[in-house]
């Protein structure tokens, strides 16, 4: 074996090593350049729930003092309501008689305590602010036919 031929088998090694080199480091790169796979779009946040209005109100109709309006649930309207904790309901009279508005069911002991208008006039107003939560019924003394209900959510 000549100095040539020894020469040429290094350098093929050598060529061979630098080969399995180059093309080691290009698998390493193609590892270290792998596009990162694009981010998920994001997943909007669900909405809350819108919050309960604070405050409502109820008209106590005119008419109301005759039988016929809870045929339509309608002797206050509207007959039932929903506020957050903390809101205030305001009754308006506006009918020609004097009514109430009184916490409980007719059908389940009668007033319960949690509120009374007592009788209110034509014209006037009743406000209760609702500091639980809960579902609270009511109705009129003089005209149990009338009843509602407020929610506080
Ligand atoms: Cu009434």
């Amino acid at each position: 074996m000549t100095a040539a031929d020894k020469f040429g088998i290094a350098f093929s090694i050598g060529f061979t090593v630098a080969l399995v080199a180059v093309a080691m480091s290009f698998a390493g790169m193609s590892q270290t350049t792998v596009q990162p796979m694009p981010a998920p779009a994001p997943t909007p946040a669900p909405a809350p729930a819108p919050a309960p209005a604070m405050s409502a109100k109820v008209s106590i109709p005119s008419g109301s003092s005759v039988p016929g309006c809870e045929a339509t649930n309608e002797c206050y309207k509207p007959a039932e309501v929903t506020i957050g904790v903390g809101g205030t309901v305001t009754w308006t009279n506006d009918d020609t008689a004097a009514h109430t508005v009184t916490s409980g069911s007719i059908n389940a002991g009668g007033p319960d305590g949690v509120f009374d208008s007592s009788i209110f006039m034509a014209g006037k107003t009743f406000e209760h602010t609702f500091d639980e939560a809960g579902e609270y019924d009511y109705f009129c003394i003089v005209h149990p036919w009338m009843t509602g209900k407020v929610i506080v959510e």
